[in-house]
C-alpha cells in the first residue's frame, strides 16, 4: 500500500502505518501529530538551560555569544542549570523504576502474609538464593517465613539511612571500591533521590562535577537497587522467565474475540488480568456475548512482563499505544503506571473502547478508573475482565481495521535462562567471545520518540550489530520492536555475521535476546558482572556496550547514568537536553571515561551508532588481548 510521504516518514512498521493513515482518514489526532505541532521544540529546553527552580526565575541562558544572559538570577551558569535539570530527570526515572520495585516488594509482603488476593510465590529456588544472599535463615522454614523475611528486608532497602544496598554487592569488587572511592557507592533508594531533590534547590550545590557524582550514585540506586528489586521479586512471584514462543504486532489483535490490551510496567495487574481472562466464568460470559474468546495482548513493558512469562502477544511497542485503539477492535485498554498518553481517553472515545486506569498513582483523563488492591487482585482483574466482556457488543463491526501483520518471536532470555541455554555455565559465551566468533555484547533498549521514524533506530542498530558478529540483549520498547521484526527468532541468525550465526545455530538461539521489560535492564548488569568475575576483570574491561536508539523517557536517563556507572560505554540515538552547558556535556561525552571507566555518545543515525559499538568492542578486545 502506498502512503502519502508523511505518513511514510513516521514508521518504518507496515502495522503501524496502516494505522497512521486510518487515524488520518478518521481524523484521530496522533503523537506524530502533536509532535510536528510543536514544532520548532524550544530551543532553550533542548539544550537544558531553563531553570524554574525558584520563583525569581524562570531564567534561560543565551547559547549566543554575545547577546543575552548568561547567569540566571541567584548567578546559576548553563552547566549549573544543565546540571541541575538532568539530575532531577535521574530523580523521576529512578524513582519510577524503584517505585515499582517496592510495589513488587510490598505484593511479596502481602503474599507472605496470606494477604495476596491470589499470588503466589512461582519460584521458590530464587526465593532461597535472595535470602542467601540477605542472609535469613532458610533451613526447615516455610517459603511464606522465608518469603515474609526477604520482603521486609528488601523493604528496609528504600529507606535506609546508612550502608549499602544489597545488590549493589553482586558488582564485580573493582567497580565497587571504584564507586566508594568516587562516594557513590549508594545508601538508601528513597534517600538518594531525595537528596537529588534537595541538592537542586535553589542555593545548594552549584558545582556541576559535584552534582553530576550524586546523579550517578542515585541511578546506581536504580540500576543495582530498585529495578533489580522489581526483576528479583516479579521471578520470585510470577516465575524466572525460560524461552517461550510468541507473535508480536497489532495482527495479534483478533476480529472475532474480546481484545484487551494491557499497557504500563507492573506485571502485579497483568498477571492476575491474564489469569482473569482464562477464567471459565469470562470466558462464558464473552460467549455469551457471541465473542469466540478472550485475547489479552500487551503494549510498552507491562506486555514484555506477560509475554516473557506467558507468551501473551505484544500488539505494539511505546508509539503505537494510540494505533492499538485506532484499530476499532479493542474493548479495554487497561492501564497502570508509566509510559501511558493522556492521550489515551480521546482516542478511546471515537471508538467503544474503555480505557481503563488502575493505579492509585496515576489517573486519566476519559478513562474509567477501577482501582486497583493487591489484597483483592484476583476479584478486581475479574471485575475489569468483565468490563471489557460486556464491551464487546458495543464494537462497531464497521469500525474495525486489524492490519495483518505479526511476527514469530522467541522471548524469556533471563540470566538463569542464558545460562541453561549454553549448558549450565556461561563458558561457552565466553570461549565464543575469546575466539572471537562473537565480538562483543550490545545491551540495546529503550523506547520511541517521534524524533526519530518509529523503530527505525531500534531494527538498523540491532541488524548492523548482529551483522558484524556483535551479540544483542534487549528489553523495553527495543524488544518489542525487535520482535516485531522479526529478530527473536533462531533463524533471524541468517542476518548475522558467520561468527554470531555459528554459535546461534548451534544453540538454537536468536542473535538478538529478549531479556524482559524495562527493569530487567538489571538483569544485563547482574550478567555483565557474571562475565567480568569469570575473567578476573571489570566491567569497564570488557567487549560490551549500550545503546538507546529511540529513548524518550525520565527513566531511560536514569538507565543510561547507571550503565555508565556500571563502567559501560552507552550510544544514545536522540539527544539529552545537556548541550547547553559545555563543561557537563564534555564530562558525560569524555571525562567520565577517567572517572567510571565509561562514557556517553550521542548518535542519532543507527549504522553510525552501531559502527561506535564496534569500534568500542574492538578496543576493548585488544585492551584484553583476545
Ligand atoms: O520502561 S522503553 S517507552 S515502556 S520507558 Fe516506556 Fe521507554 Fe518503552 Fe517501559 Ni522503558
Ligand atoms: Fe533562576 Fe537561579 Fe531561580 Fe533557577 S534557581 S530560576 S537560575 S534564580
Amino acid at each position: 500500500m502506498a502512503y502519502s510521504e508523511k505518513i511514510q516518514s513516521r514508521s518504518i512498521d507496515p502495522a503501524a502505518l496502516e494505522m497512521l493513515a486510518r487515524a488520518e482518514e478518521l481524523g484521530i489526532e496522533t503523537a506524530w501529530d502533536r509532535y510536528e505541532a510543536m514544532l520548532p521544540q524550544c530551543g532553550f529546553g533542548e539544550l537544558g538551560v531553563c531553570c524554574r527552580n525558584c520563583n525569581m526565575g524562570p531564567c534561560r541562558i543565551s547559547p549566543f555569544e554575545e547577546e543575552g544572559p548568561k547567569k540566571g538570577i541567584c548567578g546559576a551558569t548553563a552547566d549549573i542549570i544543565v546540571a541541575r535539570n538532568l539530575l532531577r530527570m535521574i530523580a523521576a526515572g529512578a524513582a519510577a523504576h524503584s517505585d515499582h520495585g517496592r510495589d513488587i516488594a510490598h505484593t511479596l509482603l502481602l503474599t507472605a502474609e496470606g494477604k495476596g488476593g491470589g499470588y503466589e510465590i512461582k519460584d521458590e529456588a530464587k526465593l532461597k538464593a535472595l535470602a542467601a544472599e540477605y542472609g535469613i535463615e532458610t533451613e526447615g522454614r516455610s517459603k511464606e517465613e522465608i518469603a515474609l523475611d526477604l520482603a521486609r528486608a528488601v523493604y528496609a532497602e528504600f529507606g535506609k539511612q546508612e550502608g549499602p544496598i544489597q545488590f549493589t554487592r553482586r558488582a564485580p569488587q573493582k567497580r565497587l571500591a571504584l564507586w566508594q572511592s568516587l562516594g557513590i557507592d549508594p545508601r538508601g533508594i528513597d534517600r538518594e533521590i531525595v537528596e537529588i531533590m534537595h541538592r537542586t534547590h535553589i542555593g545548594v550545590d552549584n558545582d556541576p562535577v559535584n552534582l553530576i557524582l550524586q546523579g550517578l550514585k542515585a541511578s546506581i540506586a536504580d540500576g543495582w537497587g530498585g529495578s533489580m528489586i522489581a526483576t528479583e521479586l516479579s521471578d520470585v512471584l510470577f516465575g524466572t522467565p525460560k524461552p517461550i514462543k510468541s507473535e508480536a504486532n497489532l495482527g495479534v489483535l483478533k476480529e472475532d474475540q474480546v481484545n484487551i490490551i494491557v499497557h504500563g510496567h507492573e506485571p502485579t495487574l497483568s498477571e492476575m488480568i491474564v489469569a482473569a481472562a482464562q477464567d471459565p466464568e469470562m470466558l462464558a460470559l464473552a460467549e455469551k456475548y457471541g465473542a469466540k474468546g478472550i485475547n489479552v495482548a500487551g503494549i510498552c513493558c507491562t506486555g514484555n512482563e506477560v509475554l516473557m512469562r506467558h507468551g501473551i502477544p505484544p500488539a505494539g511497542n511505546f508509539l503505537q499505544q494510540e494505533l492499538a485503539i485506532t484499530t476499532g477492535a479493542v474493548e479495554a485498554m487497561v492501564v497502570d503506571v508509566q509510559c501511558v498518553f493522556p492521550a489515551l481517553g480521546t482516542v478511546a472515545g471515537c471508538f467503544h473502547t474503555k480505557l481503563i486506569s488502575t493505579s492509585p498513582k496515576a489517573k486519566f483523563p476519559g478513562a474509567t478508573h477501577i482501582e486497583f488492591h493487591e489484597e483483592r487482585a484476583y476479584e478486581i482483574a475479574k471485575e475489569i475482565v468483565r468490563t471489557a466482556v460486556e464491551n464487546y457488543r458495543f464494537r462497531k463491526p464497521g469500525q474495525v481495521r486489524i492490519p495483518k501483520e505479526k511476527s514469530e518471536c522467541m522471548v524469556g532470555f533471563s540470566v538463569e535462562a542464558i545460562v541453561s541455554a549454553l549448558g549450565g555455565t556461561l563458558d561457552p559465551l565466553l570461549e565464543a567471545v575469546k575466539s572471537g566468533a562473537i565480538k562483543g555484547i550490545a545491551g540495546v533498549v529503550g523506547c520511541n520518540n517521534p524524533k526519530i521514524q518509529h523503530d527505525y533506530g531500534h531494527i538498523h542498530m540491532l541488524k548492523e550489530l548482529i551483522k558484524q558478529d556483535v551479540l544483542v540483549v534487549t528489553t523495553g520498547c527495543n524488544a518489542i520492536a525487535a520482535a516485531k521484526a522479526g529478530l527473536l527468532l533462531p533463524e533471524a541468525a541468517d542476518l548475522a555475521g558467520e561468527g554470531l550465526k555459528g554459535v546461534c545455530k548451534a544453540l538454537g538461539i536468536p542473535p538478538v535476546l529478549h531479556m524482559g521489560s524495562c527493569v530487567d535492564i538489571s538483569r544485563i548488569l547482574v550478567a555483565c558482572a557474571a562475565i567480568a568475575n569469570a575473567l578476573g576483570v571489570d566491567i569497564s574491561d570488557l567487549p560490551v556496550a549500550g545503546a538507546a536508539p529511540e529513548w524518550m523517557s525520565e527513566k531511560a536517563v536514569s538507565i543510561g547514568a547507571y550503565v555508565v556507572s556500571s563502567g559501560i560505554f552507552t550510544v544514545l540515538g536522540t539527544v539529552p537536553p545537556v548541550l547547553g552547558g559545555p563543561e557537563v556535556t564534555k564530562l558525560l561525552t569524555d571525562g567520565a571515561e577517567g572517572v567510571v571507566g565509561a562514557k556517553f555518545a550521542v548518535e542519532p543515525d543507527p549504522f553510525k551508532a552501531a559502527q561506535l559499538i564496534v569500534n568500542h568492542i574492538a578496543e576493548k578486545r585488544a585492551a584484553l588481548g583476545i
